[in-house]
């Protein structure tokens, strides 16, 4: 085998990579109950409660990770989609926020970075107990805000669907494997 052979195997093995990579985020089964709420995806769990750890790790069998609010349209859209929805009212949903490493600093925990946007409930977070240090939406007076409380806790989660990366190595080789095969001539890889 030669070596201009052995890349076109090794390019078309990075095809078949991107495809997968595709499947596994965007068409599968795994999303087929994400929702659409204002500029996310939503997976919105009311079928069994489950602590905050358990949450995150729901969520991550998804491919996804425990929602995190960043904006005011982003909190208003989620509060008008529960609210409007019977079966998600009067719960009580977990986000992905923490302050486990500090008390007192909030942080995406799938980031680290500061709570980007935050709606706490009239005199939250309190650290009730000093035991309380993951953050859910709770719904008080038919509007949802924010409450710390005890991540074991059993609460619903909310999970939202990673966003694609700016840019990424696979779509660079992707666009090079195309390139590559148009110099070449060679028609596709199944030929190979
Ligand atoms: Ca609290």
């Amino acid at each position: 085998m030669g070596l201009r052979q052995i890349c076109v195997l090794v390019l078309c093995f990075a095809g078949v990579l991107t495809d997968s990579i595709n499947n596994s985020n965007y068409g599968g089964s795994e999303t087929i109950s994400f929702i659409d709420i204002g500029n996310k995806h939503y997976l919105i769990n009311t079928v069994a409660t489950m602590n905050w750890f358990q949450a995150y790790l729901y969520c991550h069998t998804f491919d996804s990770d425990l929602a995190v609010i960043k904006t005011p349209g982003e909190m208003n859209a989620l509060n008008f989609y529960l609210i409007a929805n019977a079966g998600h009212v009067d719960t009580n949903f977990w986000l992905g926020v923490t302050d486990l490493a500090e008390q007192g600093k909030y942080v995406s925990f799938r980031d680290g970075r500061p709570m980007p946007y935050a709606k706490w409930s009239a005199g939250q977070p309190d650290n009730f107990g000093n035991n309380e240090h993951c953050v859910h939406l709770w719904l008080v007076n038919n509007i949802f805000y924010m409450n710390d409380n005890n991540c074991n806790a059993k609460l619903y989660a909310i999970c939202e669907m990673r966003q694609p990366r700016k840019g990424c190595d696979v779509c660079d080789l992707k666009n090079l494997v195309e390139r590559f095969l148009q110099f070449t001539n060679v028609p596709n890889c199944e030929n190979w």
